[in-house]
């Protein structure tokens, strides 16, 4: 009886717990599923923002931009591995949320980039960033900051925002995973 009504109520705090974990957003077709970004060390410049794109609708989207009072300049950007060197370059079309699927924006790969960050993230800070679809059109929706280093590659740990982010080469960052 007992172990039974303990095994209810730890499911409920489960439950509970995650659906209070869980936020996403709806903009026309589009769903922005669990936004998040992570806290960065007190001189980071650059800090990465992360969701998974879910496009419902028969024909494809893009989000073309990005843009958050949190940071001077905010790019949609892709990082890849190139002759075994990390890269990352800007997204000049943006990046396609394919008719029925979905774009997912995570370490190592598509992010959302803050440069010239007004102020370092601290976890648990909701950074709000309004991103724009082609289609869809305009949404503000709320970054959740998890830890340093969270799920991969550090972005914060990039300290000259002034450098010419385009041409960025990641291979003198050691410490670097390759997440
Ligand atoms: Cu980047």
């Amino acid at each position: 009886m007992t172990s039974l009504k303990t095994w209810a109520t730890a499911a409920a705090i489960a439950l509970l717990s995650v659906s209070a974990q869980a936020h996403d957003y709806k903009l026309g077709d589009l769903t922005i599923d669990h936004p998040w970004t992570r806290a960065t060390p007190p001189k980071a410049a650059a800090a990465g923002g992360f969701a998974e794109i879910h496009n419902s609708g028969s024909e494809a989207d893009r989000l073309v931009s990005a843009s958050s009072p949190a940071a001077g300049r905010t790019e949609i950007h892709e990082m890849a591995v190139n002759d075994g060197v990390m890269t990352m370059r800007q997204l000049e079309n943006g990046l396609e949320i394919p008719a029925n699927g979905t774009a997912v924006l995570k370490p190592g790969s598509f992010h959302i980039m803050f440069m010239k960050l007004k102020a370092p993230i601290t976890k648990g800070q909701k950074v709000p960033v309004t991103l724009t679809f082609e289609k869809a059109g305009e949404i503000t929706v709320e970054l959740t900051a998890e830890k340093i280093g969270a799920k991969g590659m550090d972005h914060g740990t990039m300290v000259d925002g002034e450098m010419d982010h385009s041409k960025m080469k990641h291979g003198d960052h050691a410490g670097h995973s390759k997440d």
